[in-house]
């Protein structure tokens, strides 16, 4: 079923925040990233958040010792999953553990985590359901975006945002944050495992009728070595699978071919208090 225009409410970013107010909780799809989690668990502004996950998914470094080591909730794929399979372990756990807010944060300290209050603003406001850091209102050639990716980032988000009827900066980046409300809305647990899940994603975001609940902060990013795995092969996977995403939606849309992926969720009943 397709949600008519803003199927949530107003005021609710989660089901039942607490009296001691809503509960921010920061998921980390992890591979390979000893070196560079304890910097990116510096910069997380504690106070604000509640707990802090961390998926592992089969890395072949110390990622979950560091982990143990800071103390954070650390969950161990015992397959390799993926990106997008890790995601989905994230969220189900972050859901499980009560989140109202999810902030999913690379651990290769890319993205500037000091920006996750100014990020979940909209949220906790009840303004937004889905807020992405974009580099691209920044200048991410200046933090040494490589500039294929630069090209192919504005070619798929202008593409994107003309599918999806949208003006967003950027579709690709990698620090997002997402109400409880939109995550028990879409079937993102019917994703790719693979780098398109984030794409996937917003396509089923803009299918529910919650295009409007998008919003998007600048949020500076660093590149080098260890905060860049994805070449250009890869890359080039990635794009087509992009316009795959787009090409279902627009399918979807006009009702030729209806897809599972991008039909919401039903409302979930109330938890039982007894
Ligand atoms: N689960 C999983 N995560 C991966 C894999 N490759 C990269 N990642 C994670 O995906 C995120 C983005 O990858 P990254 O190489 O930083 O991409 P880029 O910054 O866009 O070049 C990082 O947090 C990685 O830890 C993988 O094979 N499996
Ligand atoms: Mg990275």
């Amino acid at each position: 079923m397709d949600r008519p225009n803003d199927a949530a409410g107003a005021s609710d970013v989660g089901s039942a925040p607490t009296a001691a107010g809503p509960t921010v909780v920061v998921v980390m799809p992890a591979y390979n990233a000893a070196k560079t989690l304890e910097r990116t668990y510096a910069d997380i502004p504690h106070e604000l958040v509640d707990r802090i996950i961390l998926v592992d998914d089969v890395s072949h470094d110390e990622t979950v010792d560091v982990a143990n080591q800071l103390g954070l909730d650390v969950i161990i794929h015992r397959q390799n999953l993926g990106y997008g399979g890790n995601q989905k372990t994230c969220y189900q756990a972050a859901l499980a553990r009560g989140a109202d807010v999810v902030v999913m944060l690379h651990p290769d300290y890319q993205y500037d985590a000091t920006r996750i209050p100014a990020l979940i603003a909209p949220i906790l406001e009840g303004e937004k359901h889905l807020m992405l850091g974009s580099r691209f209102l920044g200048d991410p050639l200046a933090g040494g975006m490589p500039r294929w990716k630069f090209i192919s980032n504005r070619f798929l988000t202008g593409i994107e945002n003309l599918a999806f009827g949208l003006h967003l900066s950027e579709y690709h980046t990698g620090l997002r944050a997402y109400s409880r409300r939109l995550l028990e809305t879409i079937p993102y647990e019917l994703n790719s495992n693979d780098f398109v899940f984030d794409q996937e994603l917003i396509a089923q975001v803009v299918a529910a009728g919650m295009g409007r609940r998008i919003g998007e902060i600048a949020v500076p990013t660093r590149y080098f070595d260890e905060a860049s795995s994805v070449g250009f092969k890869r890359s080039v996977v990635y794009g087509l699978s992009t316009l795959r995403v787009v090409a279902r939606y627009l399918l979807h849309r006009i009702g030729v071919r209806r897809s599972p992926k991008l039909t919401a969720r039903p409302p979930q009943p109330p938890a039982s208090v007894v």
